[in-house]
């Protein structure tokens, strides 16, 4: 996204891609709303793998050292979704 990196909802909700780009955190492989060694470990438990797996944080079929360097690279950042917007996301995920 090219607007401010306030017009996202929290603080520091963006990362700052550089050029007057902005995007989301990626590398929260476990889906718990901070990115952190669990996620490195699941990166790095799914290393090698090709398909759909947690750790492909790019999402391009394969786990590799990007993913695992991808989520070293956020660690310690936290979701920035507001409490109600999380618990329908994992709703709908249990009707899956
Ligand atoms: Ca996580
Ligand atoms: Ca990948």
């Amino acid at each position: 996204m090219r607007t401010s990196q306030t017009n996202a909802y929290g603080t520091n909700a963006l990362k700052d891609l550089g050029s007057g780009y902005y995007g989301v955190y990626s590398g929260d492989c476990e889906n718990n709303g901070t990115i952190d060694s669990g996620d490195r470990n699941t990166a790095w438990n799914n290393r090698n793998s090709t398909g759909y797996y947690d750790g492909d944080v790019n999402l391009d079929g394969v786990v590799d050292s990007y993913d695992r360097n991808k989520v070293w690279n956020n660690r310690n950042v936290a979701e920035q979704v507001p409490a109600v917007s999380k618990k329908s996301v994992n709703k709908i995920k249990k009707e899956k």
